[in-house]
């Protein structure tokens, strides 16, 4: 086992791996920027090395800087977190070369899945379903449109080289083709380099389910548990939940089964996520994400395994401490991210200063985060404030633990998504778990949410009158803090 392990990374996922670190009794190594200097996850490591500026570009992502930094404090490994350098081989080879081990898959792995039509490639050859459409990148306006006819409209265009639904373009019909094609083809240009389309089946009304896995060098390869991430905005996931609310034993089997086989197919090394599109009883590979993902705390609160642990100790050489038959899953884990951001101005990041903060607590939560009162949340990187989860017996005590979660959440100072959360987490077709990666629009989730606002600020006003208080200096307090200070009310009542 290693004795000490660098982290590449910031914010609650640095925190999180040197949690495990900890427990292993490995001491850590934090690289900062310029911005993270009073950062908790740079005081909570044992060292912490100072790499560069605040943008990532001339800090997180310097590969030199975090090598040397490696170096130079005697780290054996780095673990790379998720985003930054979590997925670019030219990092993981680099560790290799200086004899640092890379927290993750061999590069050869990572490289296997980065492009979209080579991935659907050797997923066909290694009979894990794909959507139908074809696996290389098309020619001229014509091929697109015999193609099209084959599989029928609507299709979907995609970029070989992307990710993240950038570039991608629905067509409803032969019409529409060679404007969506022109379209794909310069947003791919210009933002990975590379113009190649390829063209799928669209599904119409998918859920977006993934399967974490985890496998040994010896080749023990296991699922762990799957987890549904349809709440979704613009791609960037909200709200996860684990497992699906469509998963049964033998669905799980057999997308397990399939997932596993994805990974074997690239000689895949460490904790992983196969993503599926679901639609209708039927399930489609859509892509693997190398790297240990911001969500897998659901998955750990349902089956009790520690990924990050896992993960640690597979890249140091020992077994999977798991078999296949060891996992099971008790109840039901769902997760709320929670930003400095405000979903009333189209969801824009809210940095700056936590003037208050006290995060929720009690029976089946967890909170991961990277933040303390008077902290100073920097504009250069994502606006997570922290991962909140709710763990219950099934998915109607998870979901009541989440509210309660919610309302018991203060922050003051920045605007934060809480409001989205619990405008979601009332919804009926929700509750119901009818849902899918449209459900945002279609639920009108934005309406709610100014319902829900204005709800919480009526409370802060009528406590405000109630008190004698200043109204602006109320009016000023966070939604949550007005539903928080109501509560003493309610109490004296009783
Ligand atoms: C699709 C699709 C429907 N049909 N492909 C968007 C991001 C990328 N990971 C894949 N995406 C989609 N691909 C076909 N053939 C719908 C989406 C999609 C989506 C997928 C997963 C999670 C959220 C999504 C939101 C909108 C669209």
């Amino acid at each position: 086992m290693f004795s000490k392990i660098l982290i590449a990374n910031r914010g609650e996922i640095a925190i999180r791996v040197m949690r495990a670190c900890r427990e292993l009794g490995i001491s850590t190594v934090a690289v900062y920027s310029e911005a993270d200097k009073n950062a908790l996850f740079a005081k909570y490591a044992d060292e912490a090395v100072f790499v560069g500026p605040s943008p990532s570009s001339q800090s997180y992502l310097k590969m030199d800087n975090i090598i040397k930094a490696a170096l130079e404090t005697g780290a054996q490994a780095i673990h790379p977190g998720y985003g930054f350098l979590s997925e670019n081989t030219r990092f993981a080879s680099a560790c290799e070369e200086n004899g640092i081990v890379f927290i993750g898959p061999p590069s050869m792995a990572i490289d296997a899945m980065g492009s979209k039509i080579t991935a659907r490639q050797t997923m066909k050859a290694a009979n894990v379903p794909i959507v139908p459409g074809i696996e290389e990148g098309i020619s001229d306006l014509d091929e697109a449109a015999e193609i099209a006819d084959r599989i029928g409209y609507p299709v979907i265009l995609k970029p070989a080289a992307g990710g993240g639904g950038i570039g991608m373009k629905i067509v409803m019909s032969r019409e529409e083709l060679m404007p969506a094609l022109t379209s794909s083809q310069s947003v791919a240009r210009s933002a990975f380099g590379d113009d190649t389309i390829y063209i799928e089946k669209y599904l119409t009304e998918p859920r977006h389910i993934e399967f974490q896995i985890l496998a040994d060098r010896k080749g023990r390869t296991i699922y762990v548990s799957d987890r549904e991430c349809s709440i979704q905005r613009r791609h960037q996931k909200l709200i996860e939940e684990s497992p699906s609310p469509v998963m049964t034993e033998d669905l799980r089997e057999r997308m397990g089964g399939i997932a596993v086989k994805a990974a074997k197919a690239i000689g895949y090394v460490s904790a992983g996520t196969v993503e599926f599109m679901y639609s209708r009883g039927d399930f489609y590979f859509l892509e693997m994400n190398t790297r240990l993902q911001v969500e897998h705390p659901i998955t750990e609160m349902v089956t009790g395994v520690d990924l990050a642990k896992e993960q640690i100790q597979i890249a140091a050489g020992e077994d999977l401490g798991y078999a296949q038959e060891d996992m099971q899953i008790r109840g039901w884990a769902i997760e709320c991210r929670i930003n400095a951001e405000d979903p009333l101005n189209d969801f824009a990041p809210s940095p700056g200063k936590l003037k208050r903060y006290r995060s929720p607590g009690g029976p089946g939560i967890r909170v991961d985060s990277g933040v303390y009162t008077g902290y100073v949340i920097p504009p250069y990187y994502d606006s997570l404030i922290s991962k909140l989860v709710a763990h219950g017996r099934d998915r109607k005590e998870a979901i009541a633990r989440m509210q309660r979660a919610l309302y018991e959440y203060i922050v003051v100072g920045v605007k934060t998504n809480i409001i989205f959360h619990k405008a979601v987490l009332r919804n009926a077709r929700f509750n119901s778990g009818d849902i899918n990666t449209h459900f945002i629009k279609e639920e009108n989730i934005m309406e709610a949410v100014k319902e829900v606002s204005v709800q919480d600020q009526e409370k802060g006003m009528s406590l405000a009158s109630a008190l004698g208080a200043d109204t602006r200096k109320i009016a000023a307090i966070s939604a949550a803090v007005e539903s928080y200070l109501t509560q003493p009310k309610a109490q004296e009542k009783s």
